[in-house]
């Protein structure tokens, strides 16, 4: 995309690894370049060409790697982009990916936010070993603050009772499917920036592409019908990119395997365009 100064960085992390239902998301990152390649450059809602310029940083070697070896090879070289760039974008990769990145920010997690958009809390019992479901309870097992977390689009019949409690025991914003449906995602979106914000230095933000509706994203293995329009997706990622203390966000949970006429890939690749154009929000 554009060309200029690198103030964004993106990168691969090809994990599949751990994933509840074994699945093909390490070759997400490829399909999301080549979906990339598709994408103009020219946002029709601003009247303005893209003009950040990507870094792409190419993909992680961690493919082969088990989730608890993965984790500081990614921690390091996500830190590393993180401290040279405004903004980095990881492209999973199943949703394991998320704690390691989010670790990135900073070693101390009490003055780390992070916001979820999923489906599901991501808090499986960690006692049962790492996962793409438990990246959420891993990171309050690390030590971070549940009030530091804010989960959107949460999915009826589609988590367990004890995540819930567990969720609200932490101290973690919860807000379901229902509650964006009701209140609008963009509002749910910033008013979880706001709160975040107030307590935190850095926040990270983690697109689990289930969040949207499974009809409308079907490389999304874990979507589930009732979820987020992909409109609504697109929206979010724009104002969660335009906060200037977002510095990492993630896509995670794509399986190209499963996709049909390219629907998730460029649902993928718009996401990042959208993450551009909200990252140039931060400058006008
Ligand atoms: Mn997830």
């Amino acid at each position: 995309m554009g060309a200029g100064a690198e103030k964004v960085a993106l990168v691969g992390a090809p994990v599949a690894q751990g994933s509840v239902t074994p699945g093909a998301c390490d070759r997400a990152p490829e399909t999301v370049r080549a979906a990339l390649r598709r994408m103009g450059t020219y946002d029709i809602e601003t009247g303005r060409d893209l003009s950040a310029g990507i870094r792409d940083a190419g993909d992680l070697d961690v493919a082969g790697l088990t989730l608890s070896d993965g984790f500081a090879p990614i921690r390091e070289s996500l830190r590393s982009l993180v401290r040279s760039h405004d903004l980095t974008i990881m492209l999973g990769g199943n949703n394991a990916v998320t704690r390691p990145g989010v670790h990135a920010l900073d070693a101390d997690l009490s003055r780390i936010g992070l916001i979820t958009l999923d489906a599901h809390f991501d808090m499986r019992d960690t006692a049962e070993g790492l996962s793409n479901g438990n990246p959420v309870q891993a990171l309050l097992d690390d030590g971070m603050p549940g009030e530091n977390i804010a989960q959107i689009g949460i999915a009826p019949f589609a988590n367990a009772k004890y995540m819930h409690d567990a969720a609200r025991a932490a101290g973690n914003r919860i807000y379901t499917m229902a509650d964006c449906r009701r209140r609008g995602v963009a509002a749910v979106m910033t008013e979880s920036l706001d709160l975040l914000a107030e307590r935190c230095d850095a926040l990270y933000i983690d697109f689990d592409i289930d969040v949207i509706e499974r009809g409308l994203a079907p490389g999304a293995p874990g979507a589930r019908p009732g979820g987020m329009t992909t409109d609504a997706f697109f929206r979010a990622a724009r104002i969660g990119a335009a906060h200037p203390k977002v510095r990492a966000v993630d896509l995670t949970e794509f399986d190209p395997a499963l996709d049909v006429s390219d629907v998730t890939a460029l649902i993928a690749a718009r996401w990042v365009a959208e993450i551009l154009a909200g990252y140039e929000r931060r400058e006008s």
